[in-house]
């Protein structure tokens, strides 16, 4: 791997893991008050903690990650280095996001970004922590423009030649990210920032919750889609197979990138100030943006049970049994790979307007989002990291890593059965998200939820512990001996059809995108402008 890129990718991925340990003591003592076991000392708050774990596991880990780990590939498969003009936007995007990062935390330390991690109005920070958070815009902004710079680059070198599969899924996936934080952005620049200096006396709430939700549900396929580039390129090579087909592949990619964006209502369904006849609309368009996960899991089966098939497995699931289950790489997204499907299926049962309305605002949506984010995705970046430090540092990835690493994983998946597990269940018992400890005055409701939450306290004790041998396992990865690992990349199986080569022009899907995103928007942006939605007079203004 070459010497510069491998300093750039190891920048990205450790800053990303000491942001999840800082973000995980925060998500444990949180999870101690919620259940009553501590209380905390005066000067630190619920909320505050609550804050700092969701802006440090969901904003700042997953982005250094996912941004050091497209590079890796990109460096890997378009040319096997980056361009110096290349590099050098990307240290200028890594230091511009660790500047905002680290300006916003010790915002959020001092108590003046007390937001959560959605941060959308009436809740109002210091402004300081909106600038902390346009560095941290516009330096993975300029991230994402080196990562097309190579691969426009690499096309130019080679015409008429198909992209490589993970080059093709990298410019995917920042392109969806470039598009999706312009409304953070707008947000941030034009509404919180002259609002939180005082320049102007009010803020309209709906826009700026409407807004942030136009970036917010692509954030989480911004999170998903370097998973998938794992599963569908990374994983058909750890298991001695091959990709069961590029172009499904490219299609899913490209599916995602058309329908992510203009479904944020999904979240926004029991608001006022949104037309029924627009949240309808957007919700069809979340149910489009299933099938391209569905794709995902028909491909992986696929993938399995032919590498299972050449070697020899007979019957309908003898192919499971071939599978390398003593190999981290596998078995860490693997699981994340189990857990999609419970949920998945949670995202379509808080997608469907009647059943948000059970669910809305309560644990449930928490332990949602513990399944997806922090299993399927967490687990899948745990598995990239046991290959991808020794690969780039040129060490030998041995057996006790895969059992340290496996070890972990199973520690991280009980810790997350039982966490999530009860929230989903005290989440339909009507427990709220996002609250500290309370009884409500020793409701009778409100005390049968306790012992849900001491369960989602102990599981957050065993995530916890989990999180520790991830770190003993870090510095374990860096005193391996010297020699080689394998970057894993994927070959397609020769059964597999011709990519059509119309996956590739990006103007075509980037038009599409467009309208999409018109069709669903403008109109309910427009009324939300001019206040023009009956009964939400007094929501909007603030
Ligand atoms: Fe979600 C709320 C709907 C996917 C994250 N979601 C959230 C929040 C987060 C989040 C963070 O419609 C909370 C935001 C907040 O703070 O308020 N979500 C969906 C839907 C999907 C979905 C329809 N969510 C995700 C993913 C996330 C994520 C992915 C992070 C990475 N979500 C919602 C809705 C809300 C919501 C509402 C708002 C709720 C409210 O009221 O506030 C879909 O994309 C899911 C599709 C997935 C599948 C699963 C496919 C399975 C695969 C695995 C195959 C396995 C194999 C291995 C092959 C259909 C690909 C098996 C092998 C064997 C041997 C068995």
């Amino acid at each position: 791997f070459d010497h510069k890129d491998s300093k750039l990718v190891l920048a990205h991925i450790i800053f990303a893991l000491i942001a999840l340990f800082i973000g995980a003591i925060a998500g444990l003592l949180q999870s101690l008050v919620k259940s009553g076991a501590i209380t905390l000392p005066a000067e630190i708050g619920y909320y505050q903690l609550l804050t700092a774990h969701g802006v440090l596991l969901g904003l700042v880990f997953t982005t250094f990650f996912i941004i050091g780990f497209l590079y890796s590939g990109v460096s890997k498969t378009l040319g096997g280095k980056l361009m110096n003009s290349v590099r050098i936007m990307a240290w200028i995007g890594f230091w511009l996001m660790l500047a905002g990062t680290i300006l916003g935390t010790i915002l959020i330390l001092l108590n003046k970004a007390t937001v959560l991690y959605t941060f959308y109005a009436p809740l109002q920070a210091s402004p300081y922590f909106y600038i902390a958070l346009v560095l941290l815009i516009v330096g993975s902004w300029i991230s994402g423009f080196g990562v097309f710079k190579q691969y426009y680059h690499w096309r130019k070198m080679n015409k008429g030649k198909l992209s490589p599969l993970f080059a093709f899924m990298s410019v995917t996936t920042m392109l969806m990210w470039q598009i999706a934080t312009i409304g953070v952005a707008a947000t941030v620049i034009l509404q919180f920032i002259p609002w939180s200096f005082g320049w102007v006396e009010t803020i309209n709430v709906m826009l700026s919750r409407t807004l942030f939700w136009y970036f917010g549900h692509p954030l989480v396929y911004f999170w998903l889609l370097p998973v998938y580039i794992c599963w569908y390129v990374v994983i058909p090579k750890v298991i001695g197979g091959k990709i069961f087909s590029d172009a499904l592949a490219r299609l899913s990619f490209i599916l995602i990138l058309l329908f992510s964006i203009p479904v944020g209502f999904h979240h926004q369904l029991m608001e006022p100030g949104i037309n029924s006849f627009w949240k309808y609309l957007q919700v069809v368009l979340t149910f489009m943006v299933v099938i391209p996960s569905l794709i995902t899991a028909f491909s992986i089966f696929a993938s399995f049970e032919l590498s299972g098939r050449e070697k020899g497995a007979k019957g309908l699931f003898g192919w499971v049994k071939v599978l390398p289950w003593n190999d981290v790489r596998f078995f860490a997204p693997f699981m994340g790979m189990l857990i999609f499907i419970p949920a998945g299926a949670g995202g379509l049962i808080n997608a469907s307007n009647q059943m948000n309305a059970v669910v809305h605002n309560t644990l449930w949506v928490t332990g949602h989002f513990h399944l997806t984010v922090a299993s399927s995705v967490a687990l899948t970046f745990f598995g990239i990291t046991y290959w991808l430090i020794p690969a780039v540092t040129n060490r030998l990835l041995t057996k006790k890593i895969h059992r340290l690493g496996i070890t972990q994983t199973i520690l991280w998946c009980v810790g997350m059965f039982f966490m999530s597990g009860a929230m989903h269940t005290v989440g339909l018992f009507g427990s709220p998200r996002r609250t500290a400890y309370t009884t409500y005055g020793d409701h009778p409701e409100s005390l049968s939820w306790l012992p849900y939450h001491v369960v989602m306290a102990i599981g957050g004790i065993i995530l916890f512990i989990s999180t520790l041998l991830l770190a003993y396992n870090l510095i374990q990865l860096f005193r391996l001996p010297k020699g080689y690992t394998e970057y894993p990349i994927g070959e397609v199986a020769e059964s597999a059809e011709e990519t059509p080569r119309f996956l590739e022009r990006w103007g075509i899907w980037i038009t599409i995108s467009v309208v999409l995103i018109l069709t669903a928007y403008a109109i309910p942006m427009m009324d939300m402008l001019n206040n023009q939605v009956p009964g939400s007079e007094g929501y909007i203004l603030w």
